[in-house]
């Protein structure tokens, strides 16, 4: 089966024994807001240059998310194009790819100038560019993450989140935001929700940090205890970011098919008081950046 030939074989078979209890003194972001116009200073003067090097792993359920990974400009991107308007001849993933195809066109485009790319306003863009192309009512959330010398910043709309690893341990974890269980902020042609509703923030990053970054189809099917016990391991293997985002990706495949609590079952009977148990069927994609100097 193509899933297990792609899962690193010392991570084989692990994937039930990492604990999925939530975790505990994590600091959670719902993204302070800065003026976007902070953008436009300079970042401060780099004590060591740090880059990003950064791979992706992508398990289709119905093909909607879509994702850029720019390791040179130092930017990722996650789009999770929302099913409810699936079917009527409307193509779900149309807004999703759009958005993910003009904001890495936009880098690359961009890449080489040394100033950073600024996730709000490389969203702004790419949703205007988007919207400007495509009368599709299709919709989607989206995230991009930048690395500005010192500096992790992001923008994003919706539950296409991130979360940061400092030394094994999760240092920072995005919050998702929704209108109620299972909705989503979400950009469409049509109305919705507005780029400038996105959560911006940044964070000093250090060499070393991990930064994971997915759709919902990961963060609604692995804890954030069993991340964190998954991205010690990999450490510890010395995993490239490609073998670590197959491992997360692998163990989120695995937990949308089991009958195990998950984020999703335990938002569910929180938010509204079912008793679903077991994970989230979708498009699981997962971007792991390391910061390196
Ligand atoms: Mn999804």
């Amino acid at each position: 089966m193509e899933i297990d030939m792609q899962t690193p074989d010392p991570l084989m078979g692990l994937a039930f024994g990492i604990p999925t209890s939530a975790g505990d003194e994590v600091g959670q972001e719902n993204g302070h807001r800065w003026d976007p116009m902070d953008c436009d200073e300079p970042p401060l003067p780099a004590r060591t240059a740090l880059r990003m090097d950064c791979d992706f792993s992508y398990l289709p359920d119905h093909d909607e998310d879509a994702h850029f990974c720019h390791a040179r400009a130092g930017v990722v991107g996650v789009a999770d194009g929302v099913g409810g308007c699936r079917g009527d001849g409307v193509d779900a993933a149309e807004f999703s790819r759009g958005l993910m195809a003009n904001a890495y066109n936009a880098v690359t485009a961009a890449a080489g100038s040394s100033s950073g790319v600024c996730p709000y306003t490389l969203l702004e863009m790419a949703y205007q560019k988007t919207v400007a192309s495509t009368r599709t009512p299709a919709a989607s959330t989206a995230l991009v993450l930048s690395l500005a010398d010192q500096a992790l910043r992001w923008a994003y709309v919706g539950d296409s989140a991130f979360a940061v690893f400092r030394r094994g341990r999760l240092l920072l974890r995005a919050l998702p935001q929704q209108h109620y269980f299972n909705c989503p902020f979400q950009l469409s042609a049509v109305g919705g929700d507005r780029v400038k509703d996105a959560a911006v923030g940044e964070f000093p990053v250090e060499e070393g940090d991990v930064v994971v970054a997915g759709t919902d189809g990961l963060f609604d099917n692995v804890f954030d205890a069993a991340l964190e016990g998954i991205v010690q391991r990999c450490t510890a293997l010395s995993l490239t970011p490609g073998k670590m985002a197959q491992a997360v990706g692998r163990l989120a495949y695995d937990m949308a098919r089991s009958s195990r609590e998950s984020p999703f079952s335990a938002a569910s009977r929180e938010q509204q008081g079912t008793n679903f148990t077991g994970g989230k069927m979708d498009d699981i994609t997962v971007i792991f950046a390391f910061i390196v100097s």
